[in-house]
């Protein structure tokens, strides 16, 4: 197979560009703009047989049907994807994920190419911590920021694009990633790269609220499963019963790296915060037979740890922006 992936120089595309070298024979073709979140060096080293970088841009109708046009199937992973920027500067978030999703859309839809969304349990808006309740495929869609509301938007497109054209598209909706390549926004990376640096770990608000973490190769070998035998038009949930407030996680990081647990700062919460995410994947278990393999988050914080400290060469560079960015909005 061919495969068109696009966003493949970010965090959880080139997670996926690495796993699909290593379990398959596919051919992969990576379609990514390298924005900010962007990183060629995340595919060093994959063999120059199996894998085509393009750099260019969704929302380029013309480039995208030339691409779609020699591809089997597309993985869509390219997205704006931090809620704290979309509450800055919402237009990307618009442009890309909802523009940017609609040019792939009637691109398939002209080719009959196969096509599978990769979208967030964010779309589902948040939980109360004390609810049993966790998301399921039927939950109702009610995202809280820009960023989720522009990912929600792209999901209904793919669902219509399905419904009224015949689109051969499934849509797998994800809870939050960790692992390695992820841009040092995002809270697990900024934390590590806070602490080798000498700072201290910033949780916004109390810390209490929770995230349900997976490993981004465990996403992947999921998100396999659905191209290979997912069915046309459906929606699938993907976790790991990973639940853990953000304190825990701060906690955890610090005491891997040799730090006091309470070693960290509150800095001012995220306007509109979402609580609690939890999602329940039994649907994909049960009909596709998948499982993750990462089932020790401890052990997987550690590997993802020693990564970051193995590789400051390819985060250093973003992180001095990324933090002056954070103290301009007091974080
Ligand atoms: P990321 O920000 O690390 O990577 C996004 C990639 O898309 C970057 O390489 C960027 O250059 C590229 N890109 C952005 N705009 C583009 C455009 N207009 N044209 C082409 N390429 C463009 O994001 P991520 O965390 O890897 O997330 C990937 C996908 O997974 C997103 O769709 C996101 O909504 C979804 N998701 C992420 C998580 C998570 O925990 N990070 C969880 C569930 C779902
Ligand atoms: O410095 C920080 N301190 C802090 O307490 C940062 C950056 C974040 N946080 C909190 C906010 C969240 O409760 O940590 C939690 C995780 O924050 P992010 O890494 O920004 O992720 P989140 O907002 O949960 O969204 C992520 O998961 C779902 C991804 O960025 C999305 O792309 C995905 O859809």
């Amino acid at each position: 197979m061919h495969l068109l992936v696009t966003g493949g120089a970010g965090f959880i595309g080139s997670n996926f560009v690495h796993h699909v070298i290593a379990h398959t024979d596919h051919h992969v073709t990576v379609l990514d703009k390298l924005t900010y979140a962007g990183n060629r060096a995340s595919l060093e080293g994959l063999p120059d047989a199996r894998l085509t970088f393009v750099q260019g841009d969704i929302c380029d109708a013309a480039l995208v049907d030339e691409l779609v046009a020699a591809a089997d199937a597309v993985v869509h992973y390219a997205a704006e994807s931090h809620n704290d920027n979309s509450l800055d500067d919402p237009r990307p978030f618009v442009d890309t994920n909802i523009m940017g999703t609609f040019t792939l859309l009637e691109a398939v839809r002209r080719h009959g190419t196969r096509f599978h969304h990769i979208s967030t349990d964010e779309v589902y808006g948040d939980l109360e911590l004390d609810d049993p309740a966790r998301f399921t495929e039927t939950t109702q869609y009610n995202p809280s920021s820009p960023y989720s509301s522009t990912k929600a938007g792209s999901d209904l497109l793919v669902r219509a694009w399905v419904r009224s054209f015949g689109v051969r598209a499934t849509i797998s909706n994800c809870s939050n990633n960790y692992g390695p390549y992820q841009h040092v926004e995002k809270f697990i990376p900024r934390q590590i790269t806070n602490v080798l640096r000498g700072e201290r770990p910033k949780l916004y608000g109390s810390g209490e609220n929770v995230r349900d973490w997976i490993h981004a190769d465990d996403h992947s070998a999921a998100v396999l499963t659905i191209l290979d035998r997912g069915t046309i038009g459906e929606t699938y949930l993907i976790g790991a019963d990973g639940e853990k407030n953000n304190k825990d996680v701060v906690e955890l990081i610090l005491t891997t790296l040799g730090q006091p647990a309470d070693a960290y700062d509150h800095v001012t919460d995220r306007p509109g915060h979402d609580l609690r995410y939890a999602i329940d994947s039994s649907k994909l278990r049960r009909e596709l037979g998948w499982a993750p393999r990462f089932s020790d988050f401890t052990a997987g914080l550690a590997d993802t740890v020693q990564w970051y400290r193995d590789n400051e060469a390819w985060w250093a560079p973003q992180k001095d922006a990324t933090e002056a960015r954070y103290r301009a909005q007091g974080q």
